[in-house]
C-alpha cells in the first residue's frame, strides 16, 4: 500500500481526498487491464472511465474551471494502477483542453461528449518539422469562402486513429513565428483528415502521423482569436504539466511499493535483502524523491487551483523534477529485483518503459529546463 499521508497535506481539501479514496477503491476493482489490444483497451478506458464518472474531472464546462490539484491526484492514482488508464485520462483532458479553457458553448457540446466517455479526443500539435520549437508549425489554415482550410502534417498525435475530435494548431499568419497561429477543434471524420502511419513504441498507446488535404472547418471552428493559437497551446500545457509529473509520481509509487515488496521478502539462507543497509539507503533515496516530486506537483496545481494566470515555471520545475526522479526510482526498483526486474510480466519491467515518454512529451526535460531558466531571469 503506497503512503497517503501526502492526502493531509494543506494542498488539499477534503473533496480531494474524498476523490482519491473513491478512484482507488474504483482502480482495485476496474484496472489493470488488457493491453494486447491497445485501441480496444484504450477504448473500453474511456467508456469505463466516464460511466465511472471520472472523466468529469478531464473538462470544464461554461463557469467551470479544471480542478488542477483534482486532474494530478486522479492521474497519480491511476498510472500507479494501470498506464493506459492513465493515459486514456489524460488525453480527454489535453486534447479537450483548449475548449475547457478558451471554447464557446457551441465548441464545448464537444465536451459534453468527452465528459461522459462517448469520444475520444486528441491535441494535434507537433509536426515532423516543429517538435519543441512550436513557433516554426508549418500547418497553414487560410481563410476561405466556406471557412478554413487546413493543409499539413501532424505527427505523435497522441489517440490518432482512435480520436472522435482533435484541437489542431495551425498557422494563419497574422504575424511571423509564434504569434502567427490559431487552434481549431477538428472533428475526426472530416474530409481531407487521414492517418498516414500508425506508430509503434516501447510502452505502446495509440499514436499517429495524420495528415490533412484541403480540411475545410467552418468559422466556429476556430477557438479564441486568430494568432492566439501559440498561447492557447501553452496555456493548456501549463494545466497539464503539472499533470504529467503526476502520472510520474504515479509511476515512482508503484515502483517503490514493487521494491519494497522485494526486498522485503524471506531469503533463502534467512534474513531478507532489506537487512542490507545499502539497500535501506536506496529505498530512502527513492522515498525522497518521491515527496520531492509531490511536493512540487501540488504546489505547481494549488497555485493554479488559487486563479493565477500563469504558473509556467511551477509546473515546468514539477514536470522536469517529477519525471527525472521517477526515471531514477523506477531504475533502482528495476536494481533491486535482479534479472526478474527486466524480465516481461515483472510491473517494474513494464513501468521502466512506461516513465521513459514522459521526459519527452508535453514538453522534453530541456525545454522546461529553458522555461525555468526565462521565468528567473525576467
Ligand atoms: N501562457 C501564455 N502565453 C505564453 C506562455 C504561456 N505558458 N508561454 C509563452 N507565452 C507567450 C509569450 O508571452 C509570448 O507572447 P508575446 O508574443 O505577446 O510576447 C509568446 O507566447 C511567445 O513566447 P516565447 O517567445 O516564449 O516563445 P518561444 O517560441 O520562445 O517558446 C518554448 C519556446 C520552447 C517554451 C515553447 O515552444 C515550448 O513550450 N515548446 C514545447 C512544445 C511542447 O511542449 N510540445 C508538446 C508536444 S506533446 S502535446
Amino acid at each position: 500500500m503506497p503512503d497517503r499521508t501526502f492526502l493531509d497535506w494543506p494542498f488539499f481539501e477534503d473533496r480531494h481526498r474524498a476523490l482519491a479514496e473513491g478512484l482507488e477503491a474504483w482502480a482495485e476493482v476496474h484496472l489493470p487491464v488488457d493491453h494486447h489490444d491497445v485501441d480496444a483497451a484504450c477504448k473500453g478506458l474511456v467508456a469505463a472511465l466516464g460511466a465511472g464518472g471520472w472523466l468529469r474531472y478531464s473538462g470544464a464546462g461554461a463557469g467551470e474551471a479544471l480542478d488542477v490539484r483534482s486532474l494530478c491526484l486522479i492521474r497519480e492514482t491511476l498510472a500507479r494502477h494501470d498506464g493506459l488508464a492513465d493515459f486514456s485520462f489524460a488525453m480527454q483532458g489535453l486534447g479537450m483542453g483548449a475548449v475547457s479553457l478558451f471554447g464557446t458553448d457551441v465548441q464545448r457540446e464537444w465536451l459534453g461528449l468527452t465528459r461522459a466517455g462517448k469520444a475520444i479526443s486528441g491535441f494535434a500539435l507537433t509536426e515532423p518539422g516543429a517538435g519543441s520549437d512550436v513557433a516554426v508549425t508549418a500547418t497553414t489554415a487560410v481563410r476561405g469562402a466556406d471557412g478554413w482550410v487546413l493543409n499539413g502534417e501532424k505527427t505523435y498525435i497522441s489517440n490518432g486513429g482512435i480520436a472522435d475530435v482533435y484541437v489542431i494548431i495551425a498557422r494563419t499568419g497574422e504575424a511571423p513565428g509564434a504569434r502567427g497561429l490559431s487552434a481549431f477543434l477538428m472533428p475526426a471524420d472530416v474530409a481531407g483528415l487521414t492517418v498516414l502511419d500508425r506508430i509503434e513504441v516501447m510502452a505502446p498507446h495509440p499514436l499517429a502521423h495524420l495528415g490533412l488535404k484541403d480540411v475545410v472547418l467552418p468559422e466556429t471552428a476556430l477557438i479564441g482569436r486568430a494568432g492566439d493559437g501559440f498561447k492557447i497551446a501553452m496555456s493548456v500545457l501549463d494545466v497539464f504539466r503539472s499533470t504529467v509529473g503526476a502520472a510520474a509520481l504515479g509511476f515512482a509509487r508503484r515502483a517503490l511499493d514493487e521494491a519494497l515488496a522485494r526486498v522485503q521478502r524471506p531469503r533463502a539462507g534467512g534474513g531478507s535483502l532489506a537487512d542490507y543497509q545499502m539497500v535501506q539507503g536506496h529505498l530512502a533515496d527513492m522515498a525522497l524523491q518521491i515527496d520531492a516530486a509531490a511536493l512540487l506537483i501540488y504546489r505547481a496545481a494549488w497555485t493554479k487551483d488559487q486563479g493565477v494566470a500563469r504558473i509556467s515555471r511551477e509546473a515546468a520545475m514539477a514536470k522536469l523534477y517529477a519525471t527525472e526522479a521517477a526515471q531514477k526510482v523506477i531504475d533502482m526498483a528495476v536494481q533491486l529485483h535482479g534479472g526478474d526486474g527486466v524480465r516481461t510480466g515483472f510491473a517494474v519491467e513494464a513501468l521502466y518503459r512506461e516513465i521513459r515518454a514522459l521526459r519527452i512529451y508535453e514538453g522534453a526535460s530541456d525545454v522546461q529546463r529553458v522555461v525555468i531558466a526565462r521565468s528567473i531571469m525576467g
